[in-house]
């Protein structure tokens, strides 16, 4: 029966990104009564769960980008002799489970998951198209809560929105008392992850003297710049290089 495992041998090569996105979210979170459109507990489980994943699943992303019900991870190498099996499934298992801890929930949550292979080259491309999504999201998000709001059904929203161009949809949040490029950045740019190197000094007991020990740890960007800046460029150069 080995020989029907015919996906077994499928493999991707590195550098390569792995998208998750929550199954069903817009219900399952419902349920939860989080605030709409965004609410901070949902992202600081989603950016922690991400963090636990840094810390303790034994695979290496260089870093990682999330927004809504999604995140992304970029990887430079991979265990698992590069399966896309065990890519696919392991990581957006360890997501769900990290998830469940983070938010106590009594229901079981899933992600989906692909694999996205990038040179590096092709790493800032595909953060500027995430990053794009992001704000549309944002935008999109606001509009459909604000005409929600109204008193309009769900079928006469979506509809209402199709038809609106981004502008018109500022302009209705805005007279709705929200200035969409004064929210908190995460919503408008989404958040990183990554590791960072820092120096921590010390004191060696037996040479008696001062030492430094290089040490790693794990920032939570939530004031992700705009990745079409140069600020922004910088900083994707930074966690690639
Ligand atoms: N209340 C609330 N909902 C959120 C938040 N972030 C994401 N969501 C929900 O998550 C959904 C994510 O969109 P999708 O991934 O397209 O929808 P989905 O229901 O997960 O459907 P599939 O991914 O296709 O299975 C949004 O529509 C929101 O309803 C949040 O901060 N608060
Ligand atoms: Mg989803």
């Amino acid at each position: 029966m080995k020989e029907r495992e015919i996906y077994s041998d499928l493999r991707v090569f590195p550098p390569f990104a792995v998208r998750i996105d929550g199954r069903g979210f817009r219900r399952a979170l419902d349920l939860l009564g989080l605030k709409k459109p965004y609410d901070e507990r949902f992202a600081r489980a989603m950016a922690n769960s991400v963090e636990v994943f840094f810390r303790e699943s034994g695979l290496n992303p260089v870093f990682a980008f999330t927004f809504s019900d999604e995140i992304s991870l970029f990887f430079f190498e991979m265990a698992y002799n590069n399966r896309v099996e065990k890519i696919d499934s392991i990581i957006p298992a360890f997501i769900s489970s990290a998830l469940t801890i983070q938010l106590d929930l009594k229901d079981p949550v899933s992600f989906d998951s692909r694999i996205i292979p990038l040179g590096t080259e092709d790493i800032y491309r595909y953060l500027l198209w995430r990053q794009a999504e992001t704000w549309r999201n944002h935008v999109s998000s606001y509009g459909y809560y604000t005409l929600l709001k109204t008193g309009l059904t769900e079928n006469d929203v979506a509809l209402r929105l199709k038809n609106m161009k981004a502008s018109e949809i500022h302009e209705l949040v805005f007279r709705h008392g929200t200035n969409l490029a004064e929210t908190p950045a995460w919503q408008r740019c989404g958040i990183l992850i990554y590791r960072e190197k820092y120096d921590k000094p010390g004191y060696d007991p037996l040479k008696k003297i001062e030492v430094r020990a290089e040490r790693t740890r794990i920032i939570q960007e939530w004031n992700t710049p705009i990745f079409k800046t140069g600020g922004g460029r910088d900083l994707i150069g930074k966690l690639i290089s």
